[in-house]
């Protein structure tokens, strides 16, 4: 099931966090006897008592650590397990006790001392699991289990579908691969930081802040949300907020209200203000009757404006021009493990690149990735899991919306985040398309009407059913590479004449969210060949003159974003042959070094930035 994953585990003066990264046991379960370790209920014993165990890097995929082909490969479930201390003074307090993980993928079963205390599905989300009643007394070890299934079917978001090959001829019986449509590999593991964590009995379950800048006044509209613990009642809320240099700046006493600050420092997205990225922070408390603290919780704020219509989107006031790319996570060893260092050096450069934002393709980031955004003043665009979607029914579109309130839920608060994207690339040209967007737009607009609504779309725009459930227009294209490949002359009049349609079809800002071509490192050839250095810088050149002549007409073009940062791994099918090592669609490699696109891109952004 999709759950609120909670609030990010954060130290304050009434909550504390352990950390219990590290190298944790591991073990497949056969890929022909799939529900092994449920059968013998390898979650109540430590795994290694029960069979052969390797070491497992957490936050980590799992494939790519070891050189064995079949791990990198696994299909199916996959069981983790580590010991865990209870800190004795959380037990005398008798305080909350939480297990957290920033995400596992697909789904899991979280077990603490043999008994299952979380399920999740849904591989980029927090999975947040009570194990207050599961822990052992102090000074005793607990036993944490984590089961993980990398399984993708129609019914899952992203979809799959495990093929099974019945010709016993040609494959031996039983042979089953999985099969998925998006091209970027299927990494799985426990990708994100695991967390322990205390509260009180009686705490901050959310924090939800809207705000608007007017004039020279910046509005926070806030509400606290707790829980009271068996017979607790008379609690009452108060929220302080602080400015970057932790002076106080407003103070009210509710759990729901409006604070005003004056002359306050506006969120500006990076190079649009020699200041970006201004946080302040909201503190939310909880007190008892007679004044004392109960629980304490603290999210950052950016006080900003954000409106949209059908001649752009406005930050503060000013259109927005939105210049930036396409990324994963993804990264050598690791897969889609989170790594600081690797975070570190993204923004730096994004931020060398001259880019002022970042589509979260193809799936939720980790939340470290976003308060990094928010504090860099990078905006994102904020993708849902749901990537090449090719059925639309109603338990679908009911899950897609779960899946939305769950994102809406995590990400609220985050000034960087100025739009939600449903899908990309769903096959929007089938019928049920056009209801099956209408019900997930009405349910993320349920959850939060403040940022507009969009996707990135393939289909052409006479086919496709998606966009009149949107609010702002990307549409991916591959002028040149995937149609016409080679003719390079053809990309102003064909991307020009592509978005001018859908401008004038659907009257909402227009932007294009993918172009770009496969280059090899080191490949060179004059004139431009493709998957050349010079094809792809070739290719670059002659999207930016499209962009340029639709920055000049009367079309709403709201923004460019290339594909891809880095290149990235891909799956190995039957479309591997054009993807040699994975996607290379980067400008920098894999390794983050640059190709020499990127010193075009960084030459373009930095003067659009300054207006030239
Ligand atoms: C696309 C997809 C992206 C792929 C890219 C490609 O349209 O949205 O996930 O990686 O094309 O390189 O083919």
């Amino acid at each position: 099931q999709f759950t609120w994953g909670g609030l990010y585990p954060r130290d304050t003066a009434t909550r504390e966090v352990k950390s219990l990264d590290g190298i944790w046991n591991f073990r497949l379960s056969p890929k022909d006897d799939p529900d092994k370790g449920f059968r013998e209920e390898w979650y109540s014993a430590p795994l290694a008592s029960s069979g052969n165990v390797i070491a497992m890097a957490v936050p980590s995929s799992y494939n790519d650590v070891t050189q064995d082909k079949d791990l990198r490969d696994h299909v199916g479930w996959a069981w983790y397990d580590t010991f865990f201390m209870t800190p004795r003074r959380w037990l005398e307090d008798g305080e909350r006790v939480l297990v957290r993980l920033g995400s596992v993928h697909y789904s899991c079963v979280v077990y603490v001392n043999g008994v299952a205390v979380t399920a999740h599905e849904g591989g980029h989300l927090p999975v947040l699991a009570d194990v207050t009643l599961a822990v052992k007394p102090a000074g005793q070890a607990n036993l944490l289990t984590v089961a993980v299934n990398n399984v993708l079917t129609n019914e899952t978001i992203p979809q799959g579908e495990i093929q099974y090959k019945t010709d016993e001829t040609m494959y031996p019986p039983g042979y089953f691969i999985q099969q998925y449509d998006f091209d970027f590999f299927n990494y799985a593991g426990i990708h994100r930081p695991v967390l322990l964590y205390s509260t009180p009995q009686s705490y901050i379950d959310d924090i939800t802040v809207v705000t608007d800048a007017t004039g020279t006044t910046g509005v926070l509209n806030f509400t606290v949300d707790y829980v009271a613990a068996a017979g607790v009642t008379d609690l009452s809320c108060s929220v302080d907020v602080f400015d970057a240099n932790m002076s106080s700046v407003a103070h009210a006493d509710a759990c729901q209200g409006t604070v005003t600050i004056s002359n306050p420092q506006l969120w500006w997205p990076y190079l649009m203000n020699p200041k970006p990225g201004y946080l302040y922070t909201l503190r939310g408390s909880i007190k008892a009757a007679d004044g004392s603290l109960v629980d304490q919780y603290p999210v950052k704020v950016g006080l900003r404006a954000l409106s949209w219509g059908a001649t752009g989107i406005s930050l503060n006031g000013k259109p927005l021009y939105i210049h930036g790319c396409g990324k994963h996570e993804d990264s050598d060893i690791r897969g889609k493990g989170f790594d600081p260092a690797l975070v570190v050096k993204d923004f730096s450069l994004l931020k060398w690149l001259g880019a002022n934002a970042f589509r979260t393709s193809h799936y939720p980031y980790a939340e470290e990735i976003m308060d990094q955004a928010d504090a860099e003043g990078i905006m994102v665009i904020d993708e849902s899991p749901a990537v090449n979607l090719k059925t639309f029914d109603e338990t679908l579109a009911s899950r897609h919306s779960e899946v939305m309130r769950e994102l809406v839920r995590r990400d609220k608060n985050r000034p960087a985040v100025i739009s939600w994207s449903l899908a990309n690339e769903p096959r929007s040209y089938q019928a049920e398309a056009a209801s099956y967007f209408a019900n997930v737009s009405a349910a993320t607009r349920a959850a939060d009407g403040t940022r507009p609504l969009t996707a990135a779309i393939i289909v052409p725009y006479k086919e496709d059913l998606a966009a009149p459930s949107l609010d702002v227009i990307w549409v991916n294209r591959y002028y040149s590479w995937y149609t016409d490949t080679g003719h390079l002359e053809l990309i102003q009049q064909q991307v020009v004449t592509d978005l001018t349609r859908w401008y004038n079809k659907y009257n909402k800002p227009v932007g294009i969210s993918e172009y770009g071509a496969d280059a090899l490192p080191g490949l060179h050839m004059d004139p431009a060949y493709t998957w050349s250095e010079e094809y792809q810088m070739q290719l670059f050149l002659a999207n930016f003159a499209a962009f340029d002549e639709l920055r000049g007409s009367s079309v709403a073009f709201m923004g460019e974003m290339f594909w891809n940062f880095a290149d990235f791994m891909t799956k190995q099918d039957t479309t591997a042959p054009g993807r040699p090592g994975g996607n290379k669609k980067g400008v920098f490699t894999r390794s983050r070094q640059p190709k020499p696109t990127s010193f075009l891109i960084r030459d373009r952004y930095l003067s659009l930035a300054s207006g030239k």
